[in-house]
């Protein structure tokens, strides 16, 4: 008899409880607005869970020399959360051009406080956003975009360093944290 791996069991209640959800038929309609804001909630949950996973030590390694730490990899993530949220609300980013990667000692506790408070930034103005101004075009250096777009790419640059750090754990023995879908 073949052994059931925890994971399977793991997947095996999601699935089940996916289709529960489909047959109670229990629809819940979101706004644009509100599928952006419970995405990003999600990743900021997301990348903290990441970042629990690698022990203090870890957080000055980078698998070959030419590549950020992995504290770095958190703190660019960071600036750019700031950065590509500038650009969709159109306000200032509160950084007042510096750069976290560069200020920021790079221990786990005041790389997690940065990131999360980078992420904080994010929700407090989504929460600020009406669903009208999605559509508003903003510049994106020699481009105009709608400004839902600039929120497509934030939440695009965090995943694609998220996803990075997924190899530094792995490489470190740890197994990455589970992701969620929604
Ligand atoms: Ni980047």
């Amino acid at each position: 008899m073949s052994q059931i791996h925890p994971k399977e069991v793991i997947n095996a209640c999601f699935i089940w409880h996916y289709r529960l959800a489909i047959l109670s038929n229990k629809i819940q309609t979101m706004t644009t607005l509100n599928v952006i804001t419970k995405i990003m909630v999600n990743a900021k949950a997301y990348t903290e869970r990441y970042m629990n996973a690698m022990p203090a030590e870890g957080y000055n390694f980078k698998p070959t020399p030419a590549v950020r730490s992995f504290a770095h990899q958190m703190l660019h993530l960071a600036d750019a959360n700031y950065y590509f949220i500038s650009i969709a609300s159109g306000k200032p980013a509160p950084l007042n051009q510096e750069s976290l990667e560069q200020i920021v000692i790079p221990t786990k506790e005041a790389t997690l406080k940065a990131v999360l408070d980078s992420y904080e930034y994010v929700i407090a103005v989504l929460n600020e956003t009406r669903e009208d101004q999605l559509l508003k075009m903003v510049k994106f250096g020699n481009l105009e975009i709608p400004q839902i777009a600039a929120w497509g790419k934030a939440f695009e640059h965090q995943a694609h360093h998220r996803g990075q750090i997924a190899i530094y754990l792995r490489l470190k023995g740890i197994t990455p944290p589970e992701g969620t879908i929604f």
